[in-house]
């Protein structure tokens, strides 16, 4: 194995054109298999364990949650020169510094810490990822990505401290760095069976639809705006019924406040796409049982935006 946890078949890549059609007859069924580039994370307690290489191009990221608390899987591309321990000195302290703060009702000395974050943090590019996935679940979410420097995080809060922040000297939370190669993965972009765009309207389906089993969800996200928690809006499914109530989802959803994002989580989570820049499109794999669900988005009352949107999936 070149690169734990990732798996490239690129067996129909770039063939010769005069000998393809010998090629055709003498291969067997399994070079026609499409190409798959997949980069297998694991999420253990609050670390992640995955490849630190992965290939270029559309890349599922499938996040197994072996551990027993939703977590998610930011992707962030990061600038020129600034390296996974870099964010964990210079960007995961001021963050849980004026969180300790809004915690003590003091947004004064938060809006302090905030203006701590290096200049270089507005250059982090956030690129999908998958969302959030309640403990003991399987998520893949693929995003289409460029050569460069990456690592995935995770903020959702435990006793009132972000997962990527540590609070153990020399340790780091939960964050994972990783080189996105030259090599072509080769994977084609994947088909769906139904399309949901995300944008400051809201959320709306517009093509197709959800079915008992296994759906592939084009997320298009048509814009892209940084709300008052610093991120953009972002899609995550949530299991209703059972007694879950939506309006403590919307709640959750700001980790600004006290119990937003803390773990336990409101609901039962089965994955999503993180944020990303307007134009741009990923593909939720979703398995799901009949029931109902929501769509909902991470930002600040996305009940009152149109970034709640519940959907029932037909027995
Ligand atoms: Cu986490």
């Amino acid at each position: 194995m070149l690169v734990a946890g990732v798996v490239v078949l690129a067996a129909c890549s770039k063939p010769a054109p005069v000998a393809q059609e010998a090629a055709d007859a003498a291969a067997g069924p399994a070079e026609h298999a499409p190409a798959v580039n997949v980069m297998n994370v694991r999420a253990v307690g609050m670390k992640f364990e995955g490849p630190t290489e992965v290939p270029s191009g559309w890349v599922t990221i499938r996040l197994e949650n072996a551990s027993g608390m939703a977590h998610f899987a930011v992707v962030e591309r990061l600038p020129e020169g600034v390296t996974v321990a870099r964010t964990q000195a210079e960007v995961a302290p001021p963050f849980q510094r004026g969180l300790d703060a809004l915690n003590a009702g003091d947004p004064d000395a938060a809006n302090a810490a905030f203006g701590q974050l290096p200049e270089w943090f507005g250059q982090v590019v956030f690129l999908g990822g998958p969302g959030l996935l309640s403990g003991g679940r399987t998520g893949e979410t693929t995003v289409f990505l460029e050569p460069g420097n990456y690592m995935l995080e995770c903020y959702v809060k435990t006793n009132g401290v972000f997962h990527s922040y540590s609070p153990e000297p020399g340790e780091f939370g939960m964050v994972h760095g990783f080189t996105v190669t030259e090599a072509v993965g080769g994977m084609p972009e994947p088909e769906s069976n139904a399309t949901l765009a995300v944008s400051t309207q809201g959320f709306q389906i517009t093509s197709g639809d959800l079915n008992p089993g296994t759906n592939i969800l084009k997320v298009e996200f048509a814009d892209q705006q940084a709300y008052p928690n610093f991120v953009g809006h972002d899609v995550h499914v949530a299991r209703l019924g059972d007694g879950v109530d939506p309006g403590k989802i919307a709640a959750w959803m700001d980790w600004r406040q006290k119990d937003g994002l803390q773990t336990p989580a409101p609901a039962v989570f089965v994955g999503g796409v993180n944020d990303m820049p307007a134009g741009s499109t990923a593909y939720l794999r979703l398995e799901l049982e009949p029931g109902d669900y929501a769509f909902v988005a991470e930002v600040p009352s996305p009940d009152e935006q149109g970034l709640l949107l519940p959907f029932s999936v037909g027995p």
